[in-house]
């Protein structure tokens, strides 16, 4: 029996740079995730009915009743099965791959990702496509236009489902899978990875999987597959509310793993995940490695991975993420893309052959084995290439700047800002971008200043505003946008970037290489006097 429930819409339903996310308490009103998914089901109306739809979520307060909520709703939306993670886990590339092995229609990843979770935390709810990546925009507007308009969503009057028996289970017309939600995902890295070369090289290794929902993968392949010492994977079962820290892999949130590294007993490797894994955190013994120096040195090396060994299409980056990927690209003599923020971005790329490696300067990177950013294959990509090659992360670090170049960087976040103060500091440097090329401040002169937009070389797509891009005289940068995943307030990011050639000073002080640059950032944009805050809360 199906039931039509009349609703009223919500105004605040708009996805940002990865689904939709607001605080538990938002999702807890009546009917909010019922609109949100209903919409969702509404604008894919004339594909579902026989369709395949793929759940699963990152083990957050909240999950397994959305879940079931979310089952309920596709069985009324004529949906022929769903396939979901045992216990309701998926995390976030695992769900991809799903999707695209399955020939699903589409998926609902249920996280917050970095964001922390627990009553008083966030939740979120993403809609990936059929090629396993996150709905592209022209989706994501068709699903906040819905939820404007919704006055019904449908149910299937079913009790929950048993999430924790793998097995076949009916809701109403509709088969429910529950499978394993490492197993294919595990056999997909066997398939891109020489595990034997991993296994021989007897690495030490660290895995801080946060509480999150890489611990049951990284548990079954680190120490499962690869034979790392049990206690490897630390912090390996995911939690509601990640004992109550961030999943964030950085060196605030990540601070344990990072002093571990470098101290004496510190082992050949470090790594760490976030909430939905699909973040990495790389330290070396005694060395941090930036997301975007570590996307620029696996790009260089992937092709000692079986799965790469062909060489590589071509490298996308978004716009805030370091030019370093583009140096190897000119050296490799494949093209380099420049995308917006979020992986959305990439999808069109990587479907049409156009590139085979991308990665954000927030700890995102991934290739063209599903269509999400994946944390543990990062982890296991570097760990092929110190198999391999036999270097320490260090020493691959210096060869590959000695080579390249280095590319300081860092990015300052200014979080729970009052909104307005922040749409007034972007709308100020909008305004003045014309007026800026040839200006000094300090020792620097800016070269360009632009607003950043992207056409989609695969379909002419144009998405524009995505963010201030301050370029000086010298190849050094400032970037500045507001985030588009935080659930109060505005965060205000700052991405700064200075290159520094071959021969020039590869081993020093990141923050006092970017000192100038910071400084001019602030003057410029007038942070200090725009929100009030002297210093980053964040500096990643
Ligand atoms: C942030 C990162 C972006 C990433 C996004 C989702 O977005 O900057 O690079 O793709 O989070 O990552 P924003 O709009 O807050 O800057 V995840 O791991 O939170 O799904
Ligand atoms: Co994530």
């Amino acid at each position: 029996m199906i039931r039509a429930v009349p609703t009223i819409p919500y105004s605040d339903q708009r996805p940002g740079t990865s689904g939709l996310r607001k605080k538990v308490r938002v999702f807890q009103q009546p009917n909010y995730a019922e609109n949100f998914i209903q919409s969702i089901f509404d604008v894919i109306e004339r594909e579902r009915a026989g369709a395949t739809l793929v759940i699963g979520g990152d083990g957050r307060f909240l999950n397994r009743e959305v879940i079931q909520i979310a089952i309920r709703m596709a069985a009324a939306a004529t949906f022929a099965r769903v396939v979901v993670g045992q216990g309701g886990i998926l995390s976030t590339p695992a769900a991809s791959h799903l999707i695209r092995r399955r020939g699903a229609l589409g998926g609902l990843i249920l996280s917050a990702s970095h964001n922390p979770g627990g009553p008083d935390e966030d939740f979120g709810i993403k809609y990936n496509v059929a090629n396993g990546g996150p709905a592209p925009d022209a989706i994501t507007d068709a699903i906040y236009a819905r939820t404007k308009a919704i006055d019904t969503w449908y149910m299937e009057e079913a009790a929950d489902i048993d999430l924790d028996t793998i097995g076949v289970v009916q809701v109403g017309g509709m088969s429910v899978e529950v499978v394993d939600p490492v197993s294919d995902y595990a056999d997909l890295m066997e398939t891109l990875f020489d595990f034997d070369a991993i296994r021989t090289a007897k690495l030490t290794m660290a895995f801080d999987a946060m509480s999150a929902v890489t611990g049951p993968y990284a548990t079954e392949i680190l120490e499962g597959r690869l034979g790392f010492a049990p206690g490897t994977v630390r912090n390996g079962t995911p939690l509601p509310d990640f004992g109550g820290h961030h999943p964030d892999p950085n060196l605030v949130h990540a601070r344990a793993l990072y002093d571990t590294m470098m101290g004496p007993e510190a082992p050949d490797f470090g790594a760490a995940s976030d909430g939905d894994g699909d973040r990495n955190l790389i330290i070396g013994r005694g060395r941090f490695v930036t997301p975007s120096d570590s996307l620029a040195m696996l790009a260089a090396n992937a092709h000692l991975a079986p799965g790469y060994a062909g060489g590589l299409k071509g490298i996308a980056r978004s716009m805030p993420t370091s030019a370093a990927a583009d140096c190897v690209a000119a050296a490799l003599g494949i093209p380099a893309y420049e995308t917006p923020t979020g992986w959305k971005f990439f999808g069109n790329l990587l479907d049409a052959g156009m590139a085979t490696i991308c990665g954000e300067e927030s700890a995102g990177t991934g290739s063209n084995h599903v269509r999400e950013k994946d944390g543990l294959w990062a982890v296991l990509l570097w760990l092929n290439i110190l198999a391999v090659t036999g270097k320490s992360v260090d020493a691959l670090a210096r060869d590959h700047w000695a080579r390249f170049g280095r590319n300081y960087y860092a990015r300052h976040d200014y979080e729970g800002v009052d909104s307005v103060a922040a749409d007034a500091l972007m709308c100020d440097l909008r305004d003045r971008l014309q007026s800026l090329p040839g200006t000094a401040l300090g020792a620097l002169t800016i070269a360009q200043a632009d607003d950043f937009a992207y056409t989609d070389p695969t379909d002419g797509s144009i998405s524009a505003n995505q963010g201030v891009r301050i370029l000086f005289e010298g190849g050094s940068r400032a970037v500045f946008r507001l985030s588009g995943t935080g659930t109060s307030g505005a965060t205000l990011r700052v991405y700064l970037e200075r290159y520094e050639p071959a021969t020039g000073n590869l081993d020093a002080d990141t923050g006092a290489m970017l000192a100038e640059i910071a400084q001019a950032a602030d003057d410029l944009a007038g942070i200090r006097r725009h929100t009030g805050r002297a210093a980053p809360d964040v500096i990643t």
